[in-house]
């Protein structure tokens, strides 16, 4: 009986898909090919690259942050696509859009093969019993392995326990870039007209009922400054109309008699504002206030809400300050605990797979994610909007079972150039890494597993870059909890500290050449307790860097410009939350970031290190 049910409901007029893949496996290279070639735009516009990356950020750093969805038009068929991203702290993002779709496009990398986000993504779309279409893709590279990633891709759905038919999935050969897909490698295609069949006949249309009670579950919400919050989701069943009244069904409460000021299906990457909406389609709407992602909106006399979306837990934290160096207030718009906690609430409207919370100081933010790029990432958004805050290292979230210290594991594959093994195996025990396999292919590169806790790896990416030059690929896989692992070193080395306020001197950075290596140039303001190098030795120095020469009136034998300074090294966001240590403290304004240490007065921080050495015995 229900099977003939879904057939009966099933909507041939739409496909609802997402894409998605390892980091840079092409996602959203494929998207901007389906777009330009289903005709949704005209002849004669310009589409730029992977324009669904349309976030400053995406586009700086090249990678998808947020899911999004488009829609395009194949002969009569409208499809959505969703593209995901493919770094796993950004995985919160796949897991909500797969609420969203009835079958996915894997993509894999023909010379990459599955890598450990590709396995995350796929067990995810299994466990939602999606169909797949395997996409080999990038197969105009040099060096493809095109039947031994195949092989690779059967093994990892066996290892993932696909059931039969999920296991015998289409593939399609593409080269995403020119815009081609083809059934067999030697088939002549010009265009990505096999991709769009495929997707017809193998992924079959929306179960949904236009006369059953309306289920319009929130799976998304944007802000556009006309109409304010936009929620945007799937169409479970029933219709959506204007003028007419619907509930909200929160988390814990239901509120009735909301109408809406627009309603809006999809076109490319446009919001089409419509008069009503029917099942199975992604579409948005607006005019409701309050909403958050998981609700549902449904009829207003007996409204049936949907299963709330549940996503992984998040395993990084980090706290937020309100800014209180001697800076604070120069060069932010907003800085104050209000400011702060406002734009935090907001950002976890949209961004499920964070967590604020409150901390026994009213000044303090504890923020909870998937990882230290998702947290720059909103501590750079935020910055560039005008705020003004500072944060701590990122810390792993621990749990108790069983009255035992639970904390994140972590599976690391690491490609690295065979006289690298040394050094990045003893970098990685260190930190209680352990090797679980080793894989020497013989052409001068080596595959490495690792089981570690997270802690261990938090800070690890730069100095893994230094150690390889350049040569090594990192990945990491959550891999559920373990027993605490006791004290793991991080940073070996000591910052080297300013000890009074005032303007960087070129003479005091020339005496400092043997005792490290500084960030700050001369002429930079810098406050008592700011960091301002890193030193080659383990304990932290304070130093006068703001000396100026004594004036004589003899000339010296060397004069000044024969000394040559090297460069500061210039630390980015990212390396500089890498960078600090527990006691330390980042200073993020709109123009700067600075680093701190979190007590800046010197005796204070002598007679803290005192006491902590005692306690722990060492
Ligand atoms: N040679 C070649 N390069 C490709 C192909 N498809 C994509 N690329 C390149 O691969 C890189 C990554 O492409 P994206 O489309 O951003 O990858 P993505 O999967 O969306 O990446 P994330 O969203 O960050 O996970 C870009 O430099 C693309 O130009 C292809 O078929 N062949
Ligand atoms: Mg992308």
């Amino acid at each position: 009986m229900p099977l003939n049910n879904d057939i009966y409901m099933r909507k041939d007029n739409f496909r609802n898909i997402a894409i998605i893949a390892h980091v840079d496996h092409g996602k959203t290279t494929l998207v901007n090919g389906m777009l330009k070639q289903s005709g949704t735009f005209l002849a004669h516009q310009e589409i730029e690259d992977r324009v669904m990356d349309s976030m400053d950020l995406e586009k700086e750093r090249g990678i998808t942050i947020a899911a999004k969805n488009t829609a395009i038009q194949y002969k009569d068929i409208k499809i959505n696509i969703l593209d995901t991203p493919g770094h796993a702290d950004f995985g919160g993002e796949v897991e909500r859009s797969l609420n969203l779709v009835d079958g996915a496009l894997l993509l894999v990398d023909s010379s990459e093969g599955p890598l450990p986000q590709t396995r995350f993504v796929l067990k995810k779309a299994l466990s939602n019993n999606l169909p797949i279409i395997l996409v080999i893709n990038k197969i105009d590279r040099q060096d493809a392995r095109i039947d031994e990633v195949l092989s690779e891709v059967y093994d990892l759905f066996i290892d993932l326990d696909a059931n039969d038919t999920q296991i015998e999935f289409p593939i399609i050969y593409t080269n995403a870039k020119e815009g081609i897909a083809k059934h067999k490698l030697e088939d002549q295609s010009s265009n990505l007209t096999p991709l769009f069949e495929t997707i017809l006949s193998k992924i079959e249309g929306p179960i949904a009922d236009d006369k059953k009670i309306t289920q319009f579950l929130v799976t998304n919400l944007d802000y556009d400054s006309y109409v304010g919050q936009v929620a945007i989701g799937r169409l479970n069943h029933g219709k959506l109309e204007m003028n007419t009244h619907y509930s909200l069904c929160g988390k814990d409460t239901t509120s009735n008699n909301h109408k809406f000021s627009a309603l809006y299906t999809f076109k490319g990457l446009k919001r089409i504002q419509v008069a009503s909406l029917e099942a199975g389609d992604i579409i948005a709407v607006s005019g409701l206030d309050n909403i958050t992602i998981g609700d549902t909106i449904s009829a207003n006399d007996d409204p049936k809400p949907l299963p709330r979306i549940i996503i992984d837990e998040p395993t990084v934290s980090m706290f937020f300050y309100v800014n209180n160096s001697p800076f604070a207030g120069k060069e932010g718009k907003y800085l104050t605990t209000r400011h702060i906690n406002e734009r935090l609430q907001k950002e976890i409207l949209w961004n499920v797979s964070l967590q604020v919370l409150n901390t026994d100081r009213t000044d303090v933010f504890e923020v909870r994610g998937r990882g230290e790029l998702q947290m720059a990432i909103l501590i750079e958004t935020m910055r560039r909007e005008g705020y003004e805050f500072m944060v701590s290292k990122p810390r792993v979230i621990t749990h108790e079972e069983n009255g035992k210290l639970m904390e994140p594991m972590e599976k690391v594959f690491i490609d690295i150039p065979e006289d690298k093994v040394g050094v990045v195996t003893d970098k990685l025990s260190l930190r209680k890494g352990r090797m679980t396999n080793l894989e020497n292919h013989g052409h001068g590169r080596v595959s490495l597993e690792f089981m570690i806790p997270s802690r261990g790896l938090i800070g690890f990416r730069s100095q893994f870059l230094t150690d390889t030059q350049g040569a090594g690929i990192m990945n990491k896989l959550f891999d559920g909890y373990a027993p605490w692992f006791g004290r793991i070193p991080q940073r070996n080395s000591g910052a080297i500290v300013a000890d009074r306020n005032g303007n960087v001197t070129n003479y005091a950075c020339i005496g400092m050449a043997d005792r490290g290596e500084l960030f700050v140039n001369a002429g930079t303001e810098v406050y008592d307790g700011m960091i301002i190098g890193e030193r080659n030795r383990s304990e932290d120095l304070a130093v006068n860097i703001t000396r100026e020469k004594k004036l004589t009136n003899m000339r010296s034998a060397t004069s000044d410009a024969t000394v040559t300074l090297r460069p500061p090294r210039q630390l980015s966001l990212d390396q500089s939350i890498e960078f600090i240590a527990e006691d330390e403290l980042l200073e993020v304004t709109p123009q700067s970031i600075r680093l701190r240490k979190m007590e800046l007065d010197q005796v204070k921080r002598l007679s803290l290190r005192k006491k902590e050495s005692y306690s722990s015995g060492s």
